[in-house]
């Protein structure tokens, strides 16, 4: 039986790989960092058949101590400070977590688990404001916010690690991806929301920013069979993990207030409040070295993705409290 390590088990992706490596019968070790409160709500289904660890990106001992017990065959680093916005108001917290956390996991892998393979969480925000279109492995980074800096910094130290000390270490490139799991304040999830809190009469507006924004989304379900396949390569390397087509957060709200025969128009605010500073106009990557490498390709559309997304919401807000 395998073991895997990963920091983030609580996020989003951190749930949908979880459940991935249980179903390969993986053992499965996740890193939550202390809380008054215990707030698990995307792996209560999974606490029971999951090892959770108690472990902080800003405390080094603590990283190495719980790699060192584990003793993983695969660490998945997912943990980090990862909305955008709060970047610009949090960015030297963004920096300890975002960027030196890495750090800190490869040097408690180098120190106590050398032969274990890892992943980093690399993101299409480290493309910014875009060189080239479609974005690939070899497309030059120019990063837009703190965030996109600091995952600049986790791509590039991953990089060094590996070619330093000949670990096996790898980073996905990973664009958008969502799931009913997802934040709500990530401009996606904010608009399945409130398109369940508007069609049941329980809101009557959703306040936004840039909605000319372009994103490449998909579903975070199969984003996550992407990193295992990295890890079960000959050879480390790295890869772009993406839909290749493009939209606007406009033809995400279409789609999304569609799906309860609403029109968006008739409900979106403009609030000065969520625009950002510098804009990431523009992503789409391209996927095709993960589909000739790794043999991933995604499965869910985006109007599937959207549809799973409301009609979630719809469920979660329709129970009574
Ligand atoms: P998420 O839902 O925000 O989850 C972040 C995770 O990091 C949570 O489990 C959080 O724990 C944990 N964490 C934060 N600070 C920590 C600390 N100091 N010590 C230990 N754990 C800490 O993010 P996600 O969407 O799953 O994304 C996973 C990773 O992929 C992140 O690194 C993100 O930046 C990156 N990424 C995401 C996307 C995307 O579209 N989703 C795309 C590219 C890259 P708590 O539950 O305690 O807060
Ligand atoms: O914004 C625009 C906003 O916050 C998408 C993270 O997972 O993906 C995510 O970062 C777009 C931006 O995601 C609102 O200006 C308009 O252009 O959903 P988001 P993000 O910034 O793309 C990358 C790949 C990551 O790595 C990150 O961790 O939507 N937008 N109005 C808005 N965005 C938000 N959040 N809220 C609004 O009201």
């Amino acid at each position: 039986m395998k073991t895997a390590l990963i920091t983030g088990i609580t996020g989003q992706d951190g749930s949908y790989l979880a459940e991935h490596l249980l179903k390969k019968g993986y053992r499965v070790v996740g890193v939550v960092r202390r809380s008054s409160t215990t707030p698990y709500e995307r792996i209560a289904h999974l606490v029971d058949r999951v090892e959770l660890v108690s472990a902080d990106l800003l405390d080094q001992t603590s990283l190495t101590d719980v790699v060192q017990a584990a003793e993983p065959d695969e660490i998945y680093n997912l943990a980090a400070q990862s909305f955008v916005q709060t970047s610009w108001t949090q960015p030297v917290l963004t920096g300890e977590f975002t960027a030196l956390g890495v750090t800190r996991m490869l040097e408690a892998m180098r120190k106590a688990a050398p032969k274990s393979r890892f992943y980093q969480a690399s993101s299409s925000e480290q493309f910014g404001k875009v060189v080239e279109t479609p974005q690939r492995e070899s497309t030059p980074f120019y990063p837009r916010s703190p965030y996109g800096v600091a995952k600049v910094y986790g791509h590039w130290i991953t990089v060094n690690y590996r070619e330093s000390f000949d670990l096996f270490a790898v980073s996905g490139i990973l664009f958008n991806h969502e799931s009913p799991r997802r934040g709500l304040e990530f401009v996606t999830r904010k608009i399945t929301d409130a398109v369940a809190r508007i069609k049941l009469g329980k809101a009557h507006e959703v306040r936004l920013g840039n909605i000319d924004a372009r994103r490449d989304w998909g579903f975070a379900g199969d984003y996550v069979d992407a990193m295992w396949r990295m890890l079960q390569q000959d050879a480390p390397d790295d890869f772009v993990i993406s839909t290749g087509k493009t939209y606007s957060v406009r033809e995400f709200l279409d789609a999304a207030f569609s799906v309860v025969d609403l029109d968006y128009r008739n409900y979106v605010v403009h609030d000065e409040k969520f625009f950002r500073p510098a804009e990431v106009d523009l992503l789409v990557g391209d996927p095709s070295k993960a589909k000739n490498k790794l043999g991933w390709e995604p499965r869910v559309a985006l109007p599937e993705l959207v549809r799973m997304m409301v009609e979630a919401d719809l469920e979660r807000h329709s129970k009574p409290r």
